[in-house]
């Protein structure tokens, strides 16, 4: 991440010696000065986390690569869009390129342009707040009054005071404007916005070419007092009709006036400024493209900037791997024990049947079954040595070594009883009668001891597992 924004710093920087230092130039008699924070423009509108750099948004403006959808045609939609930073200077220009298109032979509600000295909340004048102070370019889609005069393009002051008039689209309170259908043109409409001297005027591009000489005067007004630093914002908003708002280009020059003629002579003409912005252009896609080389040749970076950037993931990843493992070392002991289970009741069976009168030979059942007993054990007791490196409590290390310790006595009374029962049965031979009572006590005592490993066992785990887990989320 910090090799990408110091890259786009880099890129930022040349942006602002390209256009502030060497495309300063005199255009009709004014000094213009492109602010490029006060800007965006694709391709490359959005940076990696979605945003455009130096603008904000909210309500339903989705930025993407090439333009920012203020709102989708859907009923009843808000949003906007305005610049992070007020713009300080005295005199200004602005270029929007949009595009208003709708299935409906009429649409709504419409798209404003603002400048304004504080910036717009989600509101009802056309997606923003009303009571502003500064200016507002609406392009009205929707014909409120009934006048048949829409869609049309005004523009309205506010000193902070006015509430806008919706339901007579505002035509008593604009200062001028045209009619204009800006609705499904091939090309973007183009809105101009010059504030010099205190006169605003408004030209307007029909979209119906790609020539930027193709302007037309919309409105001029002089003795306009607007505020001294204000905000730019674009917003949109639908009503029970709907059309999709689409911002495509937002350009700002600030204007001062016209240079003296030593000024003139370090200035550079409109043809190489339009040189240098095209290798300003080149030179950002190349930028991209080398970006882009980097990460595929170095994926290991790009790892490393992922890692960086989700701690909280990361961390999340730690715990489910130490559960998982856990889970594992459970489950092999669940199953061992559930073999020692199996082996006891065999050995429980073998007494019963050696009870009940049956010969055959003696001694071999029981040492098998004892040696596969010893095998199981030394098996549960790797799987708690494992289960006891993994855990750096010391609690929990004292529980394992208790339930080891019981499985130790545990198997040692069964090797005891074992003898015992081979004792037993070779008295058998002579005695041929046993009495039931505690031949039955024997099988019920080593099923007894069995069931309380595995209770032990079992709680144990339980509550290592749970101790494990509170100490991962604190
Ligand atoms: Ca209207
Ligand atoms: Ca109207």
């Amino acid at each position: 991440m910090a090799t990408g924004m110091a890259e786009r710093h880099v890129a930022h920087i040349l942006f602002f010696v390209f256009h502030c230092l060497l495309l300063a130039c005199a255009e009709e008699g004014r000094h213009t000065r492109f602010e490029y924070k006060q800007s965006f423009k694709g391709p490359h509108l959005v940076n990696k986390q979605g945003n455009i750099p130096f603008w904000t948004y909210y309500g339903s403006a989705i930025p993407s690569d090439e333009q920012v959808r203020v709102t989708p045609s859907l009923k009843d939609q808000r949003g906007g869009l305005w610049a992070k930073t007020k713009t300080n200077a005295p005199f200004w220009e602005i270029e929007v390129f949009f595009k208003v298109s709708g299935r409906g032979r009429v649409g709504g509600d419409g798209l404003a342009v603002w400048f304004t000295k504080d910036q717009g909340t989600t509101g009802p004048v056309f997606g923003s707040s009303d009571h502003w102070t500064g200016m507002g370019l609406f392009f009205d889609s929707f014909d409120n009054d009934g006048e048949q005069n829409n869609p049309y393009v005004m523009v309205m002051l506010n000193d902070g005071t006015k509430t806008y008039d919706h339901f007579k689209d505002g035509s008593n309170q604009q200062l001028g404007g045209c009619m204009r259908d800006f609705r499904n043109r091939p090309h973007a409409i183009r809105a101009k916005v010059r504030y010099y001297n205190n006169v605003l005027t408004v030209f307007y591009h029909n979209g119906m070419s790609e020539k930027s000489e193709d302007y037309e005067l919309c409105m001029r007004a002089e003795n306009v007092e607007l505020p001294k630093e204000g905000f730019f914002g674009v917003t949109a908003a639908t009503g029970g009709l709907a059309d999709d708002h689409d911002v495509i280009k937002f350009l700002t020059h600030s204007l001062t006036p016209p240079l003296s003629e030593e000024e003139k002579k370090k200035m550079i003409s409109e043809d190489q400024r339009k040189k240098y912005e095209e290798q300003y252009g080149e030179f950002t896609h190349k930028l991209e493209e080398k970006k882009t080389e980097f990460q595929k040749e170095h994926p290991e970076k790009q790892v490393q900037e992922e890692k960086f950037e989700s701690v909280y993931e990361r961390d999340i990843r730690l715990i489910y791997e130490g559960q998982n493992s856990m889970h594992q070392i459970m489950r092999g002991l669940h199953s061992k024990t559930g073999e020692l289970t199996t082996e006891i009741n065999n050995l429980h069976s073998a007494v019963n049947q050696k009870t009940s009168g049956g010969g055959g030979s003696s001694d071999g059942p029981s040492r098998n079954d004892v040696n596969r007993l010893i095998n199981l054990q030394n098996e549960v007791h790797t799987a708690i040595r494992d289960l006891q490196s993994r855990s750096g409590n010391t609690d929990d290390q004292r529980k394992l070594e208790r339930v080891e310790q019981n499985i130790r006595t545990i198997l040692e009374n069964v090797v005891l009883l074992a003898s015992k029962m081979n004792d037993k049965t070779n008295k058998q031979a002579s005695q041929q009668n046993c009495p039931t009572v505690t031949c039955l006590s024997t099988g019920t005592f080593i099923f007894m001891m069995f069931l309380q490993i595995a209770l032990i066992v079992g709680y144990s785990m339980y509550q290592n597992y749970q101790q494990q887990q509170a100490k991962k989320f604190y």
